[in-house]
């Protein structure tokens, strides 16, 4: 048996495709099931539905063999354990720094000044702002950033963009990219040799099926 952990949502339905590419469906939509393993038309290939952030735990421990997870969570969580063969191009975003449209982001590092940042990627953030000697207070969010700005918690934010609906609703501007994001393929290093034979067609399919689309 091989165990592929999804998130639901934007990983899950990107992933579809790829495996439909590989003749691979699921029995069941995550969505409107209440199951948290969900059996394919393979029938050696099962899909256990885990939180996004949890991805690389459950690959990393062995629970799942194989995963998908954005680069911002294998970067939050560090990617000791895991082998990455595959950037899947799903799920594509920009890891950026923004603030209120007002917000004088150049003068303030310019100057020196101490900053707020708030965010879910404390660990993207302390090494994005070290990198450039720009001193600041880590605020540890678990959602909703773009409030943060708002409501004076912090002057700026370390956050995920893709549309930029969001900021744009909330009048708030991206002031600095930090780096594109993108859903990896992870496998458990242990799996990748004890279950080579099942797992390295998988890992060709989903290949051929990313080159396909370009
Ligand atoms: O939602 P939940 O709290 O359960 O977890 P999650 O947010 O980690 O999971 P999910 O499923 O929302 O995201 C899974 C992965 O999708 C992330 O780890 C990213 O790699 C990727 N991804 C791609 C995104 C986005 N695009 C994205 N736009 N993840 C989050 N967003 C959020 C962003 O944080 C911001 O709040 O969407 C909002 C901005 O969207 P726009 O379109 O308004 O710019
Ligand atoms: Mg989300």
């Amino acid at each position: 048996m091989i165990t592929l952990a999804l998130s639901k949502g934007r990983i899950f339905d990107e992933t579809l495709p790829l495996l439909e590419s590989a003749g691979i469906r699921p029995l069941e939509n995550p969505e409107t099931s209440r199951k948290l393993i969900i059996g394919t038309t393979r029938a050696d290939l099962r899909l256990v539905i885990v939180r996004a952030s949890d991805t690389p735990t459950y690959v990393r421990y062995g629970a799942a063999d194989l995963g998908i997870a954005g680069k911002d969570v294998l970067l939050e969580s560090g990617s000791e354990g895991l082998y990455q063969p595959l950037d899947l191009n799903i799920a594509a975003c920009r890891m950026v720094v923004a603030s209120k449209s007002d917000f004088d982001y150049a003068g303030a590092v310019q100057r020196g000044a101490r900053l707020r940042v708030a965010t879910k990627y404390v660990q993207i953030a302390r090494e994005h702002f070290g990198a450039k000697g720009v001193h600041v207070d880590l605020i540890k969010l678990y959602g909703s950033m773009e409030l943060a700005p708002l409501v004076g918690l912090a002057e700026v934010i370390v956050d995920l963009v893709s549309s930029g609906n969001t900021l744009r609703a909330n009048d708030l501007k991206v002031v600095e990219e930090i780096q594109p994001v993108s859903s990896r393929l992870i496998i458990n290093q242990a799996a990748l040799k004890l279950k080579h034979e099942q797992l390295q067609p998988l890992v060709n399919a989903f290949d051929a099926a990313v080159k396909l689309r370009g």
